[in-house]
């Protein structure tokens, strides 16, 4: 593990940056954190870190003053949510191509030896997600492009900026295409959340509030992997240690449909089951998507460790904890 270098954490203050911060802090590095929001709406608290700055990464003076007399710089930073964000939001996806392209220029003039982009699934050509229970989508499946709009797009030009920078000016890059990312420390309502804690507060307040029934996007028979946050920094970090330079996969291939998910959940809050309103006018995104981990298998001998059903107890008892404390009030993770 990397261990007392100076490294610059840009998207600090969101869910997997978060949790990346607390994880190198552990490793005994000197941590410069970074994020739009202001600090009480970091969803982490961590004092041991050297700097933190609120400030806007679009900007290349923020990016210069930053990255100064850094080792190793990770972006983690765009302006992303899930279905409901994304779909909704094209324009404002799309201009965190300023924060990479801004940040990568500033880490050339600072002589930043390597740096880690956060890419995503949603960068995957759409034909290939055009059924349920699709087969795992491999790098390869990128090309020819036609990714998520918006947001999509965004990812896979932010990719090849990573690949001309180093090629051109020597930046090692390290770039991860996550597959849906969940677990505590993330938003959970505001419009942002994703799937996972989406389902799991629509549970949680059917059985606080007695209801029988729970709004459903889609037909609920559309299928996700998901991947819980300690294996997504666990495989992150090994990418950053490792010398594979292309895109690469970090996912989970446990494929399952919405209403299986839905089950699982209804299981750990020992709910009786409810009724489902599916609303099929709701954003959906593509079809069916799950991770082909032989790549990374292959380069980096890493795979998820943490099931489903884990991963989602532990998520759900967050949330429940979390809820009980704020209700409908807004936290620093319901902030849209
Ligand atoms: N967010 C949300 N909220 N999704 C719901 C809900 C709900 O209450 N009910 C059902 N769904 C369905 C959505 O309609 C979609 O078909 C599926 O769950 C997953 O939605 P999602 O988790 O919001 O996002 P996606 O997996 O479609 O896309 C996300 O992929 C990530 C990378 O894997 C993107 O939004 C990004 O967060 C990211 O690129």
């Amino acid at each position: 593990m990397i261990k007392n270098k100076k490294i610059l954490v840009v998207g600090a203050g969101g869910f997997i940056g978060g949790h990346l911060v607390k994880k190198l802090l552990e490793n005994k590095n000197l941590i410069t954190a970074v994020d739009i929001k202001p600090k009480e709406y970091w969803f982490q608290d961590y004092e041991n870190a050297i700097n933190h700055y609120s400030t806007d990464m679009k900007e290349i003076n923020n990016c210069r003053k930053v990255s100064k007399n850094i080792d190793y710089v990770f972006n983690m930073a765009c302006n992303m949510g899930g279905m409901g964000f994304i779909e909704n939001n094209k324009a404002e996806c799309m201009q965190s191509v300023l924060i990479n392209t801004n940040l990568l220029i500033a880490c050339k003039e600072n002589e930043i030896k390597k740096y880690f982009f956060s890419s995503s699934a949603c960068a995957y050509n759409k034909s290939k997600q055009q059924d349920v229970f699709v087969e795992g989508l491999k790098e390869i499946d990128a090309y020819p492009a036609d990714p998520e709009d918006g947001y999509g797009w965004e990812k896979l030009f932010s990719e090849r900026m990573c690949r001309h920078f180093m090629e051109d000016y020597g930046i090692e890059v390290r770039i991860a295409r996550y597959h849906n990312i969940y677990g505590p420390f993330g938003t959970y309502d505001g419009g942002r959340e994703k799937a996972p804690a989406a389902l799991c507060r629509k549970i949680i307040n059917a059985k606080k509030n007695d209801e029988e029934i729970i709004e459903v996007w889609g037909d609920g028979k559309q299928t996700r992997s998901f991947l819980y946050i300690d294996d997504c920094i666990e495989g992150t970090l090994r990418l950053f240690e490792s010398n594979y330079s292309e895109p690469v996969n970090i996912g989970s291939d446990e494929q399952v449909s919405i209403n299986q998910m839905i089950d699982i959940i209804e299981n750990i809050s020992q709910i009786k089951k409810l009724k489902r309103d599916y609303q099929l006018d709701k954003p959906k995104g593509v079809r069916g998507r799950s991770s082909n981990n032989d790549l990374v298998k292959k380069v980096l001998n890493w795979s998820f460790k943490i099931r489903l059903k884990d991963g989602l107890k532990k998520t759900y008892d967050w949330m429940n904890s979390e809820i009980s404390k704020h209700g409908s009030n807004i936290s620093r993770f319901t902030k849209s």
